[in-house]
């Protein structure tokens, strides 16, 4: 049947068409009307939940609008787009962001003032999106955000997980995880029922020959799964351009159960079947840096590639092109190596299904992807075990081993005197079990792979993919330095910082281009600027202690300096490094007479961050935070002068919260370990200054806003190697004062001392691995130098807004740009009414 109205019919389809509410009358229109019939509730009975889900659904009948005009736009003109792959998604909250791009926050307060609401608390009931862990999945968000803005035409696609990542509760100082069910009440998906795709798992290969003796092969049986789409708008910030995050849920494949089984009275079975189906999107894994292998999740992998494929594919079918073509209108940008069975089923889609020639098939494959590398870190490396591969899905085993064969073949032949590289650069480990090495599949199957920071990019070439340099030449490899979006992490988490610094450059162009903001340094002196300054930043300050106070019961004096450390909890990130130093500071406190005491800077330490549910020595770190906590906040003989708070449930709605509250924040990973960071440029672009090491995005940042204005400390990469192979054969000798701080441990000063004893010993006993101890006296000294700094207000304040104005370079908009580039070759697409 065609979809599409016949022509003379359409005038009457166009005069009934959707409008899109632009006054405050109007809004207030849509508003009531979803309140009394989308939600069926009336003026009687509308909370603050109800007036969000009204409010949502009224600017996502805007968004939806959008969406379709720039669909058929994009459609219409069939230009290049570009497809974002990734396993995460950390989109927080997106009322707000979605008001404040389209511009109509204003029309929004007003227009839920006149009803009774304040727009503020409405926002505040929705619940985050959080389908991410950490830096990855906010990167894949802030990468929506970017190519909205930047109108290029562009979809995200990923899993639709019922639960994202888990809530953290913190009781008796132990991290609880609870589940995140974030369904309900969601209004900003669109589910797809009609767009669903068949996905395949098991079963085994056949070989056909035809009669011209040409080889196919066919994947039978098995298992099929369906897989079903929902739809999420992405607006971008002043433009009309409103892309598309696709995210797939899983479901059994014969509606509701399999009805053989059902009628032949095995009933359970039945449902059990459905149940295993929905399970493979069921769950997001709770893994920062740390892959586990297993098999569910190699399914979710699966699972979202081949549908993601299939979709790309069918539409590029629709176009009625060569294949050859294919790479021109389609760049494939994989985020880590979780989507690499995306390279294998392309290749199997070309040659199985469309029956091109080996040849053909991989060039188009090569062209079309690009990878991007995240850490060096071995646990977060992904391998898949061959045996588990083979079983799950045979047919991608068979076709990796392909690429891997004529690949061994071409090195052999470039490198013919070297047999050690074979071993070195093929995709399978030689190991029992045999592993599918995914980052050297990635790396095969691209025609770029990029780092996200300089040092980190280096670090790749030189150590991790230093072989594959040798084989493609170093232009196969690159750099693209993170960024992050301005317009959440300036605009909407601190819109009294955003508006004073629109005053002062005439408009809020700065952010459509963040390179504008160095228009601010010549207003350093200005004396009004520096006052308005100060008080944006002590009102966040009392936001963030109004914040602590409701969730931890704790007072903290907002004079002090707020000490900030928030990102996922692991040892290369080293809050142990930080609660130690906590630690070292409230032991030289509690040494002090009255006098000395006075001239202490008070401190507030902040930490936040959840540990992977597995991950013993992290929830060892939060338990010490908790514990620390305890007896600091509550010793007489501290009072303000140190508090050190817990933040439970870290996530990105908070995060908006507390980077404009910093004075200054910890970035503080072992050299050389973190990729690049992003929370670091976050901090500095809300006015805080930083603490940290000479490690992934920090160099740049210290690069572009000046060494006089970051606290840097500590062993450098380079150095890093030696240090361990020191340790490792003996030559280790603790730090004097972080001995102190052990020996206060040992004596049960924060609790039972067992509780810490392997947090200890994987320092004093087993090669400190993260350098805490080499870098401990550094680290020390550095902090003396914050409280000296801070002391003198003035020449802070000159820091604080020196390091905004030099932020530009930080933008997700010269990320993407450079991607478009230098990646995926795209350009921008403009979309008018
Ligand atoms: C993170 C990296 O750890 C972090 O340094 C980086 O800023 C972020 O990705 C975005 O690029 N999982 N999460 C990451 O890497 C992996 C693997």
């Amino acid at each position: 049947v065609e979809a599409s109205i016949p022509e003379p019919l359409r005038e009457a389809w166009r005069k009934h068409s959707a409008t899109e509410f632009t006054t405050k009358d109007e809004f207030e229109k849509d508003l009531v009307r979803h309140i009394e019939t989308t939600l069926a509730r009336s003026l009687y009975n509308c909370d603050e939940l109800a007036a969000y889900s009204g409010t949502a659904l009224a600017f996502r009948d805007r968004l939806i609008i959008e969406w379709n005009k720039t669909q058929q736009r994009q459609t219409f003109t069939d230009q290049k787009r570009v497809y974002y792959l990734s396993l995460e998604f950390l989109m927080g909250r997106t009322l707000d962001n979605a008001m404040l791009n389209v511009g109509l926050k204003d029309v929004a307060r007003d227009g839920l003032s006149d009803l009774g609401f304040r727009v503020e608390d409405v926002i505040n009931q929705e619940h985050d999106a959080a389908l991410g862990n950490g830096g990855l999945g906010r990167l894949a968000a802030c990468f929506l955000d970017s190519m909205a803005t930047l109108n290029y035409p562009a979809w995200g696609y990923g899993l639709r997980y019922r639960y994202g990542i888990f809530k953290q509760e913190i009781v008796n100082g132990y991290q609880v995880e609870i589940p995140d069910y974030w369904l309900d009440n969601n209004p900003w998906e669109f589910p797809r029922h009609e767009i669903t795709v068949d996905i395949q798992f098991y079963g085994n290969v056949k070989k056909y020959q035809d009669e011209n003796g040409r080889i196919s092969h066919s994947w039978e049986d098995g298992e099929i799964v369906q897989a079903v789409a929902y739809d999420v708008p992405i607006p971008g910030y002043g433009t009309k351009t409103t892309n598309n995050l696709r995210l797939w849920s899983s479901k059994a494949s014969s509606g509701e159960f399999d009805f053989q089984k059902f009628n032949a009275g095995d009933y359970e079975s039945a449902v059990a079947d459905q149940q295993r189906a929905e399970t493979i999107s069921a769950v997001l894994y709770p893994n920062d840096n740390l892959e586990r292998g297993k098999e569910l999740r190699l399914k979710q992998q699966y699972f979202w590639c081949a549908a993601s494929l299939f979709d790309i594919v069918r539409r590029f079918k629709k176009t009625k092109r060569a294949w050859g073509e294919f790479p021109d209108q389609i760049a494939i940008q994989l985020n880590d190596t979780h989507p690499t069975l995306a390279i294998v089923e392309l290749q199997r889609i070309l040659i199985d299904k469309e029956g091109l020639e080996w040849d053909e098939a991989w060039s188009v494959v090569t062209k079309t992807f690009g990878y991007t590398n995240h850490t060096v870190l071995p646990e977060a490396l992904e391998k898949w075990s061959v045996p588990l591969m083979q079983n799950l899905l045979p047919r991608h085993l068979q076709i990796i081993y392909e690429i891997n064969l004529f690949f061994l073949q071409s090195v052999e032949k470039r490198f013919p005197n070297d047999r050690d590289i074979l071993s070195r650069v093929s995709i399978i480990e030689e190991s029992h079990p045999k592993m599918v090495r995914m980052a050297y599949l990635a790396i095969i199957g691209s025609h770029k792979v990029n780092g996200v920071a300089e040092l980190h990019s280096d670090l790749l070439k030189t150590t991790l993919f230093k072989d594959f340099v040798k084989i493609y030449g170093p232009d196969r490899f690159t750099n693209v330095t993170n960024g992050i979006t301005p317009r959440r992490w300036l605009h909407q988490a601190n819109p009294r910082l955003s508006a004073l610094i629109a005053e002062k450059l005439g408009s809020y162009d700065f952010l459509k281009d963040l390179t504008l903001l160095d228009k601010i340094e010549a207003f350093v002196d200005d004396k009004a600027f520096r006052e308005e300054w100060a008080v944006i930043k002590r009102e966040n300050k009392l936001r963030l202690a109004k914040h602590i106070k409701a969730t931890t019961g704790f007072d903290v004096n907002p004079n002090a300096l707020f000490d900030v450390q928030v990102k996922r909890i692991h040892e290369y990130k080293r809050q142990q490094l930080n609660i130690f130093g906590v630690i070292h500071r409230y032991l030289s406190i509690k040494a002090m007479s009255a006098e000395e005491k006075k001239k202490v800077v008070p401190r507030v330490s902040i930490f936040g961050g959840k540990a992977a549910p597995g991950y013993w020595m992290a929830k060892t770190i939060i338990h010490l935070i908790n514990k620390v906590a305890d007896v600091v906040n509550k010793d007489p003989e501290i009072g303000d002068l140190l508090k050190v708070i817990f933040i439970a449930d870290y996530n990105v709605s908070k995060a908006e919260i507390i980077c404009p509250a910093s004075d200054i924040s910890e970035h503080i990973s072992t050299a050389g370990t973190e990729g690049s960071g992003t929370s670091n440029m976050k901090f500095v672009l809300n006015g805080g200054l930083i603490i940290g090491t000479c490690d992934g995005a920090n160099i740049e940042i210290t690069r572009e806003i000046g060494e006089q204005n970051i606290f840097l400390f500590g062993n450098l990469a380079e150095d890093v190697e030696d240090l361990r192979h020191r340790h490792f054969y003996g030559d280790f000798k603790l730090d004097p004062q972080l001995e102190r701080v052990f020996d206060a441990i040992k004596d049960n000063v924060f609790g039972d001392k067992a509780d810490f004893s392997a947090l200890i010993s994987s320092i004093e006993e087993h090669g400190d691995y993260y350098l805490v101890s080499d870098d401990f006296n550094s680290y020390i000294t550095t902090h003396e130098m914050v409280d000296e700094a801070f002391q003198n207000q003035e020449e802070w304040l000159a820091k604080s807004i020196t390091s905004v104005a030099r932020m530009g370079f930080f933008s997700m908009d010269r990320v993407t740009n450079e991607y478009a580039d230098s990646i995926w070759n795209v350009e921008p697409l403009d979309v008018k009414d």
